[in-house]
């Protein structure tokens, strides 16, 4: 069975809409991740976790990436509380629009706040511990 993150990487991965991952969209991707600029990274990630694809990250399009960072990483036992704790310190700052839905910048602030949004994507981060404790 293919977890909820490796679907997501899959439709991301697969840049033509094929419902296939050939081996150049595979390599690009190898290649963004490995050898991509920070850039190139975040816009890979706001693409990963932009899953209707209106160019805008609302809470539950977050909180879903958060949740399979979460349990791959860290078991489910706490995705949905820690999801939920992120999600509301990005929600309620006064940074989000009045569609309360993250633009391409604001997402890109919050995320290098995240430590396993970092990791996955393989982004330098610029940890802030009060946003994450449970
Ligand atoms: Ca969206």
């Amino acid at each position: 069975m293919i977890s909820g993150l490796m679907e997501r990487l899959f439709a991301v991965l697969d840049t033509n809409g094929s419902y296939k991952v050939d081996f150049g969209e595979f390599l690009a991707g190898v290649h963004l991740l490995c050898k991509g600029t920070e850039d190139d990274k975040l816009s890979f990630a706001f693409r990963f976790c932009d899953q209707n694809e209106d160019g805008l990250v609302d809470r539950e399009e977050l909180s879903k990436m958060v949740m399979m960072l979460e349990d791959t990483y860290n078991g489910r036992h706490r995705s949905l509380h820690n999801a939920n704790l992120f999600c509301d310190v990005v929600f309620s700052s006064e940074k989000q629009n009045l569609d309360h839905k993250l633009q391409y910048d604001d997402f890109c602030h919050y995320v290098l706040m995240h430590p396993l949004i970092c990791k996955f994507f393989k982004l330098d981060s610029e940890p802030s511990p009060s946003l994450l404790q449970p």
